[in-house]
């Protein structure tokens, strides 16, 4: 055994033997896990060819949890793969003019041995990049089932353009109305789109949620996307025509309000700006039709139009009020999205903000309908209060018929009146929309639809699949390049034959994150998305991943696993049982400003910090220059602030097992966590200490399990069959050993692992502090005993750190001898907490007379009062502080002290 511990070479062994023995790969049903599978997988990284720490931290919770698992007896599945389409590599093909195939893929095999490095118990052999035609067939594959159900459909709709990298942009791409990307001013364009029908599964989505091991957060965020929101949706008649003589929308303007209980409040009424309304009143009205031209500019993100300035104009016209019949006048309003119930509101600027807002600016009458439940508050129309938009509590005034009645009667009376009119209904309206999965972009998966000028937009058919997307092209920044490449696009209609034109679209690459995980419960399946073997695996028993993907991902994730379900392709509805969202890692930031205020960001390990002697930062200088910089504070680790860590460089430098003991010590999973040198540096200490411990008892340990699996004692030589014997001090070692074992079970159950390491590292102090024997350990009886308790306590210790540290408890356990009875530490049985270790057998009280502590007494465990009365009077102590005295009266605090009053 080396003496000094060298991480890099103890690292490379136990992954070559990890590999040699093709420990990870999963097998289905394998006899060897009696408990049955589980399977545990991070969300899949997008190959940028560097990781970063989130993906250490992502990792190390996965393995850790994986690799836990297994040795309880689990069939544990963890794979790996690439979410390999997608803008990043279309760029860097700009920058650097190279195919964004080539780039993905070298990144992917860089990236591949950085993970590989960190020991990571992953099955290759399920690896799946889903740039790969094996995998995005399918993604073209499930597209046209979508389309011959009508789940898939083509429908003209308004998107945000970016004109610079003349693209359509998701909203969350759209920040301050411009592109994320190239910073241009978004415009809105009609565009022919695919899109999912995702909100026919709304309601399913939302009530799904409930069955669901996720944190609370991720399921409300989910249910606030999908917006499900109980109304009533009705008419305000008219007589407005339009050009061709007919009444517009048949002579009702439709609106949807979760407030009709105050419908007398209306004082107007706004229409979206794309409005059939909006484009009536723009006839022959420049002034309007103007207005209507610059809404079109601006993104058509919800959170944006929510927080614009209210700006509107009146049309000029009239709709009537569907109860009184006054005429209520018409608006065209900013705030007022054409894609969210009619494109109308009824404007009750008394009870709703956005209302209130837009009536202020415009002069428009306010009227009160609703009074709060608390008489004292006085209702004024020069400030929004925040009981004014109050749902539950008040009643309505002011409002006829209505007046006294509290929301839910209030709404279902005003239900009543409309239906009797055949104007208006109860009705539920969803802010999700459809998912538009079409792309103006070259580096995702092909739409796979040809256009023939005689059949129209016709599917690929299934033995043409996979529409293979060109690996050669390196876009160059204006539009997308399969549009111009003819190779592609060219081909003859599947229908009539004739020469036909290509979809030049690509899906959007959350597709590709949709189903991936399935695909590796059967990667190589060649005739079907999957097969079989994903009844096995799925559902994911657990899944892990940042709280950015808390909406869009996992949402689209179960709805394609339910459209998988309705095909027949899977027998289960949710995807994910359990989530596991992990906290950001942060580091301090530092930066220097310029005379305009433009700050450039230092890394961390370029700086020296001074510290006073509380530890806290009280200056910094560039270790380059000396001169100062700035503290900028804690951030999350990021390219902009310039304070990542790198973990290609930790891991050479300490190796894997310090950066992940170090990752997981620091803070439980969902927390930040706050990087620090000095914490890596203890991490590494420790190991060195673990190293040294066993190093000093590696031969004496060997030699005793050696002699005791030649008595035929085997697996049981871990115990201590002579622990009745053993001195108090052995005994309490061993009960403190057993305690934080105890305790680490519970924490791994609840995937609290830094305590778990916390109780790994008191384990290392208790066992250290038994001292050492000699190499044969054969001296004394005592020896002996310290021996078979540091070699149990030694095993019980590198398999609770196992999950943590795999390289370092792998060789020590081989150079233990541990292995040559009970094979490899992958593959031991964990641990049992020994429940007569854990019972005291003597405790110790403490003795006072008079109130004053003047000793201790020893006393059995389950003494009662009689017998701890008996040993307090026959102490020495009590001899030697009060000889001969009668004892008046003896108190005793349960398990603390016996006090004799004499
Ligand atoms: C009148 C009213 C009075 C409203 C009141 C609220 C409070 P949620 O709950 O998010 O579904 N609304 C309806 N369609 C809209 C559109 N296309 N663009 C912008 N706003 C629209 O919101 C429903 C409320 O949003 C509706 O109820 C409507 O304003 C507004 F004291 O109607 B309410
Ligand atoms: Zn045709």
């Amino acid at each position: 055994m080396q003496e000094k511990y060298i991480p890099q070479t103890v690292e490379r062994d136990a992954q070559a033997h990890w590999t040699a023995i093709d420990a990870w790969r999963a097998l289905e049903n394998d006899p060897r896990f009696p408990k049955g599978k589980y399977y545990a997988c991070s969300m899949l990284p997008y190959p940028s060819g560097k990781l970063h720490m989130g993906h250490v931290r992502n990792y190390t919770i996965n393995d850790m949890m994986a690799r836990h698992l297994r040795m309880n007896g689990w069939n544990v599945l963890m794979p790996m793969g690439w979410d390999a389409f997608g803008l990043p590599a279309e760029n860097a093909a700009m920058a650097n003019g190279v195919a964004p195939a080539a780039w993905t893929w070298s990144n992917i095999a860089h990236m591949k041995a950085q993970m590989q490095s960190m020991g990571l118990a992953i099955d290759w052999s399920r690896e799946v990049a889903t740039c790969s035609p094996e995998y995005y067939r399918w993604n073209q594959w499930l597209f046209l089932r979508m389309l011959e159900r009508g789940i898939a459909y083509l429908r003209t709709g308004s998107v945000n353009w970016d004109p610079i990298d003349q693209t359509v942009l998701a909203n969350e791409q759209v920040i301050d109305g411009r592109g994320w990307r190239s910073g241009a001013l978004v415009e809105k364009r009609e565009i022919p789109m695919y899109y999912l029908g995702i909100s026919k599964y709304a309601d399913e989505l939302i009530d799904g949620l409930d069955g669901l091991g996720w944190p609370d957060r991720v399921k409300t965020m989910q249910q606030n996307w999908i917006g499900r929101s109980e109304g009533v949706r009705f008419a305000f008649p008219h007589r407005l025509r339009g050009e061709d003589g007919n009444l517009v929308g048949d002579g009702r303007l439709y609106v949807f309000t979760t407030r009709a209980d105050t419908i007398m409040g209306v004082t107007f009424v706004a229409v979206a700006p794309e409005h059939p309304v909006a484009a009536l009143a723009a006839t022959g009205r420049p002034d309007i039709a103007e207005f209507i031209e610059r809404c079109r500019a601006g993104g058509v993100a919800e959170a944006e139009v929510a927080t614009r300035e209210k700006e509107g104009v009146p049309t000029g016209l009239f709709v009537d009020h569907p109860l009184t019949g006054e005429p209520v006048p018409v608006w065209i309003g900013n705030y007022v999205l054409m894609s969210y119930g009619d494109g109308a509101v009824m404007g009750v600027p008394a009870h709703d903000e956005r209302d209130f807002a837009f009536a202020r600016v415009y002069g428009l009458p306010i009227k009160q309908v609703i009074a709060p439940a608390q008489a004292a508050l006085a209702f004024s129309t020069e400030a929004w209060a925040d009981w004014y938009g109050e749902k539950t509590n008040g009643v309505c005034v002011h409002s006829g018929e209505l007046d006294g009645l509290g929301y839910q009667a209030a709404v279902d009376r005003v239900v009543e009146r409309l239906s009797a009119q055949g104007l208006g209904e109860k009705r539920t309206t969803l802010r999700l929309r459809d998912w538009g999965v079409s792309r103006q972009r070259y580096w995702g998966t092909p739409i796979p639809i040809i256009h023939c000028d005689a059949c129209g937009a016709v599917p690929v058919p299934d033995e043409q699949l996979p529409v293979v997307l060109p690996d050669d092209l390196v876009p160059d920044g204006s539009g997308n390049p399969l549009a111009k490449d003819e190779r592609f696009w060219r081909t003859t209609c599947p229908r009539c034959h004739a020469p036909a034109r290509r979809e030049t679209d690509t899906m959007d690459t959350f597709v590709d994150s949709s189903w991936y995980f399935m695909r590796y419960c059967s990667p190589d399946a060649t005739h079907a998305m999957v097969d079989s073997r994903n009844d096995y695996w799925m559902p994911m028993d657990q899944y892990i991943g940042g709280i950015e993907h808390a909406v869009l991902h996992l949402l689209y994730a179960r709805f394609w696993t339910r459209v998988m379900r309705d095909i027949g392709l899977v027998r289960f509805d949710e995807p994910f049982s359990n989530l596991l969202t992990q906290g950001m890692v942060l580091n301090d930031t530092f930066y220097r400003e310029d005379d305009s205020g433009r700050r450039t960001w230092f890394n961390p390990d370029d700086v020296e910090v001074a510290h006073d002697d509380k530890g806290r930062p009280t200056g910094a200088v560039l270790k380059s220059d000396h001169a100062a910089v700035s503290l900028g504070g804690i951030e999350k680790m990021s390219k902009s602030k310039n304070n990542g860590i790198d973990p290609k460089a930790q891991i050479e430098q300490y190796g894997a097992d310090t950066a992940r003991l170090f990752t997981m010590f620091a803070s439980p999973p969902e927390q930040t966590l706050e990087w620090s040198g000095s914490g890596v540096e203890g991490a590494q200490r420790f190991l060195r200490r673990l190293w040294n411990f066993a190093y000093g008892r590696h031969e004496a340990i060997a030699i005793r399990l050696r002699d005791r699996a030649s008595e035929g004692i085997g697996a049981s030589a871990l115990t201590v069959p002579e622990a009745d014997g053993l001195s108090e001090s052995l005994r309490d070692a061993r009960r403190d050993v057993h305690t934080h074992l105890r305790q680490a079970d519970f924490d791994y159950s609840r995937r609290q692992y830094n305590t778990v390491v916390s109780a790994a590292m008191k384990v290392l102090n208790t066992l250290e502090s038994l001292g050492a024997t000699s190499t044969s350990g054969q001296g004394s009886a005592t020896e002996s005993s310290i021996l078979a308790v540091s070699t149990e306590g030694l095993s019980i210790l590198l398999r609770l750190l196992a999950p943590v540290v795999p390289h370092i408890t792998h060789a020590l356990w081989v150079e233990c001898g541990y292995a040559d009875t009970g094979g490899d530490l992958i593959n031991a049985a964990w641990p049992q907490v020994d429940e007569a270790a854990l019972t005291r057998s003597q405790i110790s009280l403490v003795l006072q007379i008079n109130g004053k502590v003047r000793g201790s007494v020893s006393v059995a465990a389950d003494a009662d009062r009689s017998a701890i009365e008996a040993a307090a009077l026959a102490s020495e102590a009590f001899h030697r502080a009060a000889p001969g005295q009668m004892p008046k009266k003896i108190i005793i605090v349960a398990g603390r002290l016996v006090n004799v009053v004499v």
